[in-house]
């Protein structure tokens, strides 16, 4: 049996949980038969467990069948009953999983499993499952969410003219995307510059999408009229320039990951707070020379002090260049 097609199959399930599942995981499984045909499929999606369901939506369990999941099952009794129990009571016999459960409260289901007979293999995919819950494992390791820094700029770098007009620097199709990453997303933050500037909604365009929190930091206030405070989406005012009670307020709301989509102000305090794991630019190539930069001074003066990223991968869309950077350790 394939289990690199098919934790691939999974993998790309769990992708449909982005921005529903938070504080936990997203999570895809599948039940094949004996020859390796999927008769069942689905994800976590802030309800039952993904395992759950799909042996749920099987109900009697064929003789020879497996699980194939990209977590490894819990172990617990949390909001749900231990999915370690409920698959050796279902009759499967083989479970197939990727990335290990970090949860210290919720592991330990491979060893339950392996004790009540059934065979475990683990590790497959782990890279690639574990790059779709970068989110979570980050939030386990660094107890805070994974911060995405997104940045529609000019090749000179430039978020807007000198007349102060932004929109729009991008294609439609770089803005499409954008909508889509926030319809993926458990919050955006803004500051109260980009608020009163382009007064935004934040929303995702996309259909039946998902609308993340809105979070705009900052000391100046939003006018009740503008569309930040229109009630779609969960909004939230910080009244503060610290860190630490920007990080207090996102564990409160227990946020996997933030889209930032601020202007050079805050983004330059997150980079220099150290916070920003990945970055999405949107490179159009026009040149404005005068205008707003998309980041400030960090304080660098010399080039061995200056803030690395790493190229994960590029791609032209339309007339853009998108790059995304991660942090380089
Ligand atoms: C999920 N969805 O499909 C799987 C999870 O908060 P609870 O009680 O639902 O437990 C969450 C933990 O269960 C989670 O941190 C992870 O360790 C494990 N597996 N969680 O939300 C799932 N399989
Ligand atoms: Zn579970």
């Amino acid at each position: 049996m394939d289990y690199s097609a098919l934790m691939a199959q999974a993998d790309e399930l769990s992708l449909l949980g982005l921005g529903k599942t938070s504080p936990n995981p997203i999570v895809g499984a599948l039940i094949v038969d004996e020859s390796g045909y999927v008769i069942a499929q689905d994800f976590h999606d802030g309800g039952l467990h993904a395992e759950a369901k799909v042996i749920k939506k099987v109900g009697k369990i064929p003789k020879g069948a497996t699980l194939i999941t990209t977590l490894e099952p819990c172990n617990h009794h949390g909001k749900t009953p231990p999915c370690s129990e409920l698959i050796i009571d279902s009759g499967i016999r083989k479970v197939v999983y990727s990335v290990s459960d970090q949860n210290l409260v919720a592991k330990g289901g491979a060893d339950r499993l392996k004790s009540a007979g059934i065979e475990v293999v683990g590790g497959v995919l782990k890279e690639r499952v574990s790059h779709s819950n970068r989110f979570w494992l980050n939030k386990i390791v660094n107890h805070r969410p994974y911060f995405i820094w997104k940045i529609g700029m000019t090749l000179d770098g430039k978020i807007s003219a000198q007349d102060g007009s932004s929109k729009w620097i991008t294609s439609e199709a770089s803005r499409m995307q954008v909508s889509k990453l926030r319809g993926q997303s458990d919050l955006i933050l803004i500051g109260t510059g980009t608020a009163l500037a382009d007064n935004p909604s934040l929303n995702s365009k996309e259909e039946n999408a998902n609308q993340p929190k809105r979070l705009v930091m900052g000391n100046r206030v939003i006018p009740n009229t503008h569309n930040l405070n229109d009630g779609t989406a969960p909004t939230f005012f910080l009244q503060s320039h610290e860190i630490s009670d920007l990080l207090d307020l996102l564990e409160k709301l227990e946020v996997n990951q933030v889209l930032v989509e601020s202007g050079a102000t805050l983004g330059t305090f997150l980079v220099k707070s150290d916070v920003v794991d990945e970055i999405h630019i949107y490179l159009n190539p026009s040149l404005l020379g005068t205008g707003q930069s998309f980041i400030g001074d960090l304080g660098i003066n010399s080039l061995e002090n200056r803030i690395n990223f790493k190229i994960y991968s590029s791609e032209i869309v339309d007339t853009d260049l998108k790059i995304i950077l991660v942090k380089d350790q």
